[in-house]
């Protein structure tokens, strides 16, 4: 087979992407299915449900800067470094994030912007946007979702500490008023410590702050009786939990019992002062959250299959035209198409389980349902690594052929054996 010049090893030498070009390297994985979505943006998408959620949640933070359309393509400095992630930290493997090369990825989280916010002086804020982690197929992991950020920071002093108590004490006021029951953990603790350069005191009212706010919030979205929250017998139930995160001490995450479940909704925390500091904002203490808008909106809507959000089909779209959260009336489901596929690996080759999805999600988009590891041994003469995986075909807006699941099959095989060079079985 001849190649054309724009490839090398099968790669193209450069990726357009918003009108610019850029150079590849061995580390390049970004594939063009994702390409192909990163200017579609649903929250910002009148009548998308994110976009009426994200609505919510800033008419809930009225006086916070409102910030949405910041470019998904950021430094690995900026997504990780500057908040103090290690340098071995499992984040940054190509398995597991999507590079355009080495100096240039996509945002796995609204964190990565932290410090060019509160470097514009920004101090109270929210940011909303897509991100983008490689991952498994299911119905409740998609390679793009959406995460808000919330942020806010104090003066670390007697008068940024008052500024704080004022706060706490109106946040107490609503919720004293309201139906919620709330687990809490303590604000600081030897497992979950406050940072050496901050006075516990202040750490533990900002930390408390934190929480007043969030549960606030959680009130505001699932407070509501018509949609499942909490109604007169029960009440809403918000639960509090010890976390880690390398940019923030003490860290929280926070779940919301809802429909018989726990679902972790979002991570918090007291922001290190190494990132107030990079951002030039030295003599200030603050807050930072990280909230999973499709989480959300599953829970909220009702909406069953992650991938509906990417859905353009009007029986989708339509029942979300008014501003307000209606229950979704899931339409009739297609049938599925099962269809395996085994095959060796070369020697010295590993291809990872998001590898083989990622080959799948190109080829298929979403016509995908789920991927499950069927099976996998190393042959003990030969060494190689056998691999079974099963593909589940159903379309979310129609029926789907079984020669048209073939024929999406065949292209995965072949897709397989050019780009990792494995042997079908
Ligand atoms: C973070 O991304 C941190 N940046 C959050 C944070 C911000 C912590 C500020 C401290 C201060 P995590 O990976 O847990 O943390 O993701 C946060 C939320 O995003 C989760 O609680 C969940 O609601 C959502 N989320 C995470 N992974 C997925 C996924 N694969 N699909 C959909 N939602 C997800
Ligand atoms: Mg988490």
């Amino acid at each position: 087979r001849r190649q054309i010049s724009a490839v090398v090893n099968g790669r193209p030498k450069f990726l357009e992407i918003f009108g610019e070009q850029y150079p590849t390297d061995s580390i390049t994985n970004i594939t063009p299915a994702i390409i192909a979505k990163l200017p579609l943006r649903l929250h910002t998408r009148p009548s998308h449900p994110l976009d009426t959620l994200r609505t919510l949640v800033e008419s809930h933070y009225s006086d916070f800067a409102h910030l949405s359309s910041l470019s998904p393509l950021v430094s690995p400095f900026k997504n990780f470094d500057e908040l103090s992630f290690p340098q071995d930290h499992p984040g940054r493997a190509a398995t597991d994030s999507y590079y355009v090369n080495k100096d240039l990825m996509l945002r796995t989280h609204t964190s990565a912007h932290e410090v060019e916010v509160f470097r514009r002086g920004e101090d109270k804020w929210l940011l909303t946007a897509d991100v983008y982690r490689r991952d498994e197929i299911d119905g409740s992991h998609y390679p793009i979702f959406h995460q808000m950020e919330g942020a806010r920071i104090f003066s670390a002093d007697a008068s940024g500490m008052k500024e704080v108590e004022e706060d706490n004490e109106r946040l107490r006021h609503r919720l004293g008023q309201a139906n919620i029951l709330i687990e809490d953990v303590p604000h600081i603790s030897p497992s979950n410590p406050n940072q050496p350069t901050h006075d516990p005191l202040y750490s533990e009212l900002v930390a408390q702050n934190l929480k007043l706010s969030l549960n606030s919030l959680m009130l505001t979205l699932f407070g509501g009786p018509g949609i499942g929250g909490a109604t007169a017998a029960a009440p809403l139930r918000v639960r509090w939990i010890e976390a880690y995160f390398p940019f923030t001490s003490p860290s929280f995450e926070v779940e919301v019992f809802f429909r018989g479940k726990w679902l972790e909704i979002l991570g918090s925390g007291v922001v290190r002062q190494a990132t107030l500091d990079t951002a030039n904002v030295p003599n200030k203490i603050g807050w930072a959250f990280g909230l999973g808008l499709e989480r959300i909106a599953m829970i909220l809507y009702s909406i069953p299959d992650i991938r509906l959000f990417w859905s353009t089909d009007e029986r989708f779209l339509s029942q979300f035209t008014d501003k307000e959260i209606t229950t979704f009336q899931p339409y009739s489901k297609y049938p599925s198409c099962f269809k395996d596929v085994s095959f060796w690996t070369p020697q010295n080759v590993t291809l990872h389980e998001n590898d083989f999805c990622d080959v799948v999600r190109d080829v298929a988009g979403d016509l995908v349902e789920d991927v499950k590891k069927a099976n996998d041994f190393v042959h003990p003469k030969t060494n190689r690594t056998s691999l079974c995986f099963r593909i589940n075909y159903r379309s979310m807006d129609r029926s789907l052929s079984n020669e048209e699941a073939n024929e999406i099959q065949l292209q995965v095989v072949s897709r397989l054996q050019e780009q990792f060079g494995v042997e079908i079985r």
